[in-house]
Parts: structure tokens; sequence; C-alpha cells
């Protein structure tokens, strides 16, 4: 594909090191690879860009815990997200970490110029600092006198620091962001930050004192300091081209988008821009701040434990399938609810029935009626309708692009698998086999039929790059799709006559009732499994604060053993009786591969009462047994004398 010496730059937010990638992650980042694809096939030079956020106090905490230097600990965390992003083929043109010299550089530069003009100075502070969200807030802010971010206790801390002029902007920003629609997306969103805007903007305090927190970039002009974490952070967009020369003289700024979740929208919208505005730098920003996945209506939390871990969605569903759910099943910029039902839904529906089918059942006939040959279409001008609903269709598609409408493209996409699929109905070129004159028709049909299907899956490609190119290897075609571009659809008869289908696997099998059972029962256990994990990172300290009268809530009695057997078919089940006195509990654990059945029974363990019954590999577990685990260890919790049978536990 040539460029056309235009440029386009995107990006999503650095994502913190120290959190384990999940969905929302994900999310984002593929709604920035298909634009980014999309825009290399229109002909653009695209630089993309993702990566991680190194410096703060819980990167610093975390290290220290393991007993590792903080660099060693990014260093070796940074790869869960790199690694992430090549299964879900995520074309990202460069990574930026911000413990790279290359953004330490630029961020000491930036805070130097600053404090030269005069737009940082140095002030006595005094504040309520809450240390896991490593902000200040004002008496006012807070909730019940706990951070109104996390809810948890805060600090009053009293020191001096450094802080950049923001509450001069104010107006400035105020008036940006009312003149220009562009600035923050979805328009609805606008109105939540000229809210926060209508509070006096304070200055932004920017640095913090290294005797508190080590791990940071320290300030240039003031060793004693460490730049704050978000100061840092957001100078990544532009860190990239190591310097503010190569940044306006590259054509890559501003960011034609910076895609966000809505959790960041005021930090982007109000810190970035006022910084750009200071630094000199266009602020004519494009803030894309898209809504909130949840799982089946909670919210994802380690310690519930119902994380959507990305890799083993991809290994039960496919990279594609779920890089077409998270685009097509939400309107880009409003909340979503993640349920592996919807996402089993639309494989057998959209992807099965309706893409797939067209696929292969296209393929069949050309292997039926034509020997696999593409024919030469008998009647090039004919079946204008045809081509004037792919048309319509692709100049849509197109324009949807600018206002990042993905649900909306592959609605319309999707719209061109239907009219195709009809088209083949009404044709019915199983009766045009049957006669001559049929025969001559049956040639145009078909050449267009697999035209239709090229057109679809450059359509596709962007979201589903691997199935996209499959459905060019099945055509026959052997020119990437990289490389035909879009220009290639532009006009009806790209494909070439004489080109030999492929037939090959169906692209997207269909998930059959009783495979779906199975695949959902597994999740269970998983999820389960991992709120178990769940409680060991409670004890880590990451987990909210609980009220006793909260605690006491959970029912915890002792209970002995009285018979244990493996669950048919699970590496890790068992399946207990429980004797509580007053009655016997079935109880499903998940300590099989560290426990025979046999050393089980007589043992005396604390179980949780009164959790709701839940079914595990279609076994009902009327309460879970405590246990430790570590690193695959297991151990079940005990007593160093034994009581009796449903004591309380507290
Ligand atoms: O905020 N639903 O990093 P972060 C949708 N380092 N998107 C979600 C999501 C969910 N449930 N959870 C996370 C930071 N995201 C800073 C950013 S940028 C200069 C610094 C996505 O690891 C979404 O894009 O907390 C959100 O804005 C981002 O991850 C937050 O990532």
């Amino acid at each position: 594909m040539k460029s056309l010496g235009k440029k386009f730059f995107l990006t999503t937010p650095i994502y913190y090191v120290n959190d384990v990638p999940h969905i929302g992650h994900a999310y984002t980042t593929i709604a920035a690879d298909v634009v980014a694809r999309y825009r290399r096939l229109e002909g653009y030079e695209v630089i993309f860009l993702t990566g991680t956020d190194e410096h703060g106090q819980k990167v610093l905490q975390a290290a220290r815990e393991l007993k590792v230097e903080p660099q060693e600990h990014v260093d070796k965390l940074h790869q869960r997200f790199k690694e992430l992003w090549l299964r879900f083929n995520i074309s990202n043109d460069d990574f930026i970490r911000t413990t790279e010299e290359r953004h330490k550089a630029l961020v000491c530069d930036i805070l130097q110029r600053l404090h030269d003009k005069g737009e940082i100075y140095k002030d006595s502070y005094e504040g309520w600092y809450c240390m896991p969200c490593e902000r200040f807030w004002t008496e006012k802010d807070l909730i019940q006198g706990n951070c109104p971010e996390c809810k948890r206790k805060v600090d009053k801390i009293q020191e001096h620091n450094y802080f950049f002029k923001m509450g001069q902007y104010q107006d400035w920003l105020k008036n940006y962001i009312r003149t220009d629609e562009r600035f923050i997306q979805p328009v609805s969103r606008r109105n939540e930050v000229l809210g926060f805007l209508d509070k006096p903007l304070g200055d932004l305090c920017i640095s913090r004192p290294v005797e508190r927190l080590p791990w940071g970039i320290p300030l240039p002009f003031d060793k004693k300091y460490v730049t704050y974490v978000w100061f840092d952070a957001l100078i990544n967009y532009i860190s990239i081209h190591g310097s503010l020369n190569e940044i306006r003289r590259s054509g890559f700024w501003p960011a034609n988008h910076h895609l966000l979740g809505k959790d960041i929208l005021t930090t982007h919208a109000v810190y970035w821009s006022t910084m750009l505005k200071a630094i000199g730098l266009d602020p004519a920003l494009n803030l894309f701040a898209h809504g909130w996945w949840t799982v089946n209506g909670q919210k994802m939390s380690k310690s519930i434990g119902n994380v959507v871990e990305p890799n083993r969605l991809i290994e039960q569903f496919g990279v594609d399938a779920i890089r077409y759910f998270l685009m097509r099943e939400v309107p880009f910029g409003m909340d979503g609810d993640f349920s592996h039902k919807a996402l089993i839904g639309r494989v057998n529906s959209d992807l099965a029935n309706n893409l797939g089918n067209l696929l292969n059942r296209t393929i069949n006939m050309m292997k039926r009626y034509h020997d696999c040959i593409i024919p030469e279409p008998t009647e090039p001008n004919e079946d204008a309708d045809l081509k004037n609903e792919f048309q319509k269709g692709i100049d849509t598609v197109h324009n949807l692009y600018d206002s990042l409408a993905y649900n909306k493209i592959l609605e319309r996409v999707w719209h061109l698998i239907d009219v195709t699929n009809k088209y083949i109905d009404h044709q019915g070129p199983w009766t045009l086999v049957k006669s001559e004159d049929g025969k001559e028709r049956l040639a145009t049909v078909m050449y267009n039929t697999a035209e239709c299907l090229r057109i679809i899956a450059i359509l596709v490609y962007p979201f589903m790059p691997k199935s996209a190119e499959t459905m060019m290897q099945q055509l026959g075609i052997e020119i990437s799709i990289k490389e035909q571009g879009l220009e290639t659809i532009k006009t009806w008869g790209g494909l070439k006559p004489g080109t030999r289908v492929q037939p090959g696997n169906q692209l997207f099998p269909r998930i059959e009732d009783k495979e779906a059972e199975k695949l959902l029962a597994a999740v269970e256990v998983a999820e389960k499994l991992d709120s178990k994990k769940g409680a060991e990172v409670m004890e880590e300290g990451t987990s909210e604060q609980v009220s006793i009268d909260e605690f006491m809530k959970i029912d915890l009695r002792t209970g002995k053993i009285i018979a244990a057997e493996k669950v048919e078919k699970s590496k890790k089940l068992l399946q207990l009786k429980v004797d509580i006195g007053s009655e016997v509990r079935q109880v499903v654990a998940g300590i099989a591969e560290c426990y025979e059945p046999e050393q089980l029974i007589g043992r005396t363990v604390i179980l949780a009462a009164n959790l709701k019954p839940a079914k595990l590999m279609g076994v009902e577990s009327q309460g879970m047994v405590l246990a430790a685990s570590e690193g695959g260890n297991i151990t079940l919790a005990g007593f160093d004398l034994e009581p009796g049978k449903g004591i309380r536990v507290r």
C-alpha cells in the first residue's frame, strides 16, 4: 500500500504496569488497533502508540514486598502487556515505557522549560493525601473523611512542593471545550468536564519529596523531588519523538485521537491540555472517552474475582471473536456489560451463521459449478442494485470511522453480508446451473458473489485481521489485504477472473449447546477459583476496607469433613460433605491438586456457611472452605486445638 504522505497519530492510555491486563485494557487497545489498520489501508502513515505507566507509589510498594529493585520489577511486569498485545494481533507502531531514557529526557526538558518560564513555582502545601491514589484532596473533597475516589483512609500531610500554574488557564479551557466540538467526544461527556471546571481550578502539585517517594523522575531543578506520576505519564504521548522541535516537525502532532476510558477523561481534558498550552504545543486534542465494562452487572475487581482474564478468553473463543464482540456489542462511549453467554450468542449468529456461512457456501458453489475457478462475468454491467448497495456501504463505513462508531460500522458491514446472502438466494445458482442460459448468468452471479466477499473481507480486516486474511486465502487471492488497500474496493471488479479458490476449514464453527454449556461451566469454576485468589489479594492490602458489621455478615463455622471424592472430569475440584452440627453441607473445593480425598476425612475446617449456593462443574456447592494458597500450594485453614462442630469463627 503506497503512503499518501498523510499522517495519522493515535494513542491509548499507558496502563499501570502493576495491573494485570484485563478485558478493559484490551478494549481500548483493540479499538485503537481497528482505526490504525483502517487508516493504513486508506494510505495514511500511521503511528499507533501504546505503553505502560511505570512510576509511582504502588509500583515501589509492590517491588519492596518482592524485595526487588523497582526497575527490575517493571522490566518484568510490562511484558505482560506486550505479550497480550501480540496475542491480540495489535499492530502498535511503538510501545512507550515511562522508565525509558527517551521519555525521562523529554519530561525533564519540559519541566526545566516551564520552570524557567515561571510556570512552575514552589510553595508549602497542606492537604489530605490518599496513598493508593497518589493524590491530594481538600477537606471538602473528602467523603465521610475518606478519599472520594477509592473511599480509603487519607492522611493529613504538610510539605513543600512544586506547582504548575494550571489555574490561570481555566477560562481559556472552558471556552475551548465549548467551541471545539472535537475536543471531547462523545459530546455528551463535555458537561462532565465543564461541571468540574465550575469550581475554581487550582494549580497542580507536580512533585513528591524523594524521602516519601523515591521512585519517579527527579525534577531537573531540584533533585530532592520526583515528578508527580500523572505529569510524567501524560508526556508519553509526545516523548516518542524525542524533542519538542522534532514533534513540531514530525507532522504527527496533534494526535488524531487519544482513546481513553471515561475514568481518566478529566485528567486528560484538564491537565494535558493546559500542560500543552503552557509548553506551546498545539493543544487541539481529540479525546474520545469510551464507556466502562462491567461483568455480569458487577464492577471488575480482583477482590470479587470476576476480572475477565483475556488470555483465558482467547483460549476459549479465539482472538477475532473477542475483538469482534467488544467492538460490536456496545456503542463506543457507552457502558457495557460483559457476559460469556452474549459472546457465544454473537459467535453463533453473526460469525458462524452469517459471515462464516456466506464464505462457506460461496466456496462450495465455486467448487461445484466452476471447478474452483472464479469465472469471467458474462454480464459485467448487470446487477446495479447489488453494486450500488456495496458502494453506499463502503462510503457509509468510511464516514463512520470519523466518529469511531464501531458498532454501526459492523452493523453496516453485516448488512452487506446479508445483502450478499440474499442475492445468492434470489439468483438461485442451483437452478441456474440446470440450463444453458442459466449457466451464462451463473458466471456473473458467482463472480459477483466472490467480489462481494472480497470487499467484505477488506472491511472486516481492521476488526478481525486474521479471519479476513483467511477469507482472502480461501478466495485464492495471494495479495495481502494491506497491499490491496481501500483503493481496490472503490470500483467494482477488483477480483481477477481465473483465480483458483482454496476450499478450507470453516471460518467460525458454531458453538453447539453442549459445548456452550461446558464452556460456561468452566468459566464458573475459573471465576470461583479467581475469587479465592481475590482473597489472597485482600491480604496484600489492595482491597477495599470493610466495617466490622460487614465482616460479621459472613457466617464462618467450624465443620468436620465426613466424606470426600473427586469431581468427575475435573483436575482441581473435590466434592466434600462437611458436618456443621445442625446439618451436613455439600461443598465443592478447588483443592484436588494438593489433597487426596482420603486424607481429608475427619479433618476440621472453617466453612463460609451463608454463601449463595453455586454450581461448579454441575455439582452444587453449599459454602466454601477457607484455605491459603500460594504459588499453586493450597493449605486448608485449621486450629491448634480441636473445636466442636458448628462453632462460629470470628
Ligand atoms: O489510568 N472498562 O492506567 P490504568 C473499560 N496509567 N475500559 C477499561 C476498564 C473497564 N472496566 N478498565 C480499564 C491509568 N480500562 C493511567 C493512564 S495515561 C497518560 C495514564 C481501560 O491501567 C480504559 O482505557 O488504570 C482506562 O482509561 C484505562 O484502561 C485505565 O488504565
